[in-house]
């Protein structure tokens, strides 16, 4: 039997996370769940741990202060292979990635891909209560994103994915150091350049109804800066095999 995991990681999420959680473990019987919490002041940690207490299925992983979306998963993703499951997946703690929609992720994984993303820019895909501003940032940052590293995935920056414990350990996370939403982008990328299956499938994307949002301008202009430095460099690697000298192939007479 396959062994999911799903990931939530958590910044002040008491108003959003108990209801998170008992739409996502009604919704499915045959999933863990691991909250991954950044020492959170409003109490999020010490009430998932309570909750945990009587609750099989249910882990919480606690660190010791605001690290970053990009940290909190890679600690989520080490404690899933360290536990032997074979689909670990991500999913924000208010309510934005309906658990329902889950098995939609988990049977693109099922049939071959290596990391299912929950895309909001597809076919089928759709958002929920953003604001123009919050619209245009994502398909702004989506089309840069795509521009500058030829990434063909509509929604890279997208938080909802379900990955196989191989395209983990595929893929070259020692190095990650993206700590805030372009950890999305850097992941896709180095998957994309592993070689792995990347499939997106549509859902439907809602805006929070409660608690505020971790994003900052600092986290946006992380992702340009790093997005433009891998297009870069990137591209003078395209370049630099355009213009390597090409094999010489010589002929042999043939003998005789
Ligand atoms: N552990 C942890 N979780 C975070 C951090 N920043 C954001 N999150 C969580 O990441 C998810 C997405 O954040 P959110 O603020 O909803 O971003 P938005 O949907 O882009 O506005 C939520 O579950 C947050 O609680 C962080 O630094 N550490
Ligand atoms: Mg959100």
């Amino acid at each position: 039997m396959t062994r999911t995991l799903v990931c939530v990681p958590t910044y002040d999420e008491i108003e959003s996370l108990p209801r998170l959680l008992d739409r996502l473990l009604s919704a499915h019987d045959d999933v863990d769940v691991l909250v991954v919490d950044d020492s959170s002041p409003d109490g999020t940690g010490e009430y998932a741990a309570a909750r945990a207490a009587d609750e099989p299925r249910l882990h919480v992983l606690h660190r010791a202060g605001k690290q970053g979306l990009g940290a909190a998963y890679l600690a989520a993703f080490d404690w899933g292979l360290q536990h032997g499951y074979d689909v670990v997946c991500e999913m924000d703690a208010d309510g934005s990635h309906s658990p329902e929609q889950l098995h939609r992720l988990l049977a693109a994984v099922a049939e071959g891909a290596d990391l299912a993303i929950g895309s909001r820019w597809v076919s089928g895909g759709e958002v929920v209560n953003w604001p123009s501003s919050r619209r245009l940032l994502s398909r702004g940052g989506n089309a840069y994103t795509r521009l500058a590293l030829g990434l063909a995935v509509n929604d890279a920056t997208a938080g909802y994915r379900a990955f196989t414990a191989h395209a983990l350990r595929t893929i070259p996370l020692a190095d990650v150091a993206s700590a805030g939403y372009c950890f999305q982008v850097d992941l896709a990328w180095r998957a994309d350049r592993a070689g792995l299956r990347i499939v997106e499938v549509p859902i439907t994307f809602v805006e929070r109804e409660a608690g505020a949002s971790k994003m900052s301008s600092g986290i946006v202009r992380e992702a340009l800066w790093r997005v433009t430095v891998w297009g870069a460099r990137h591209r003078a690697r395209q370049l630099a095999g355009l213009l390597r000298p090409r094999d010489r192939v010589t002929r042999t007479a043939p003998r005789g």
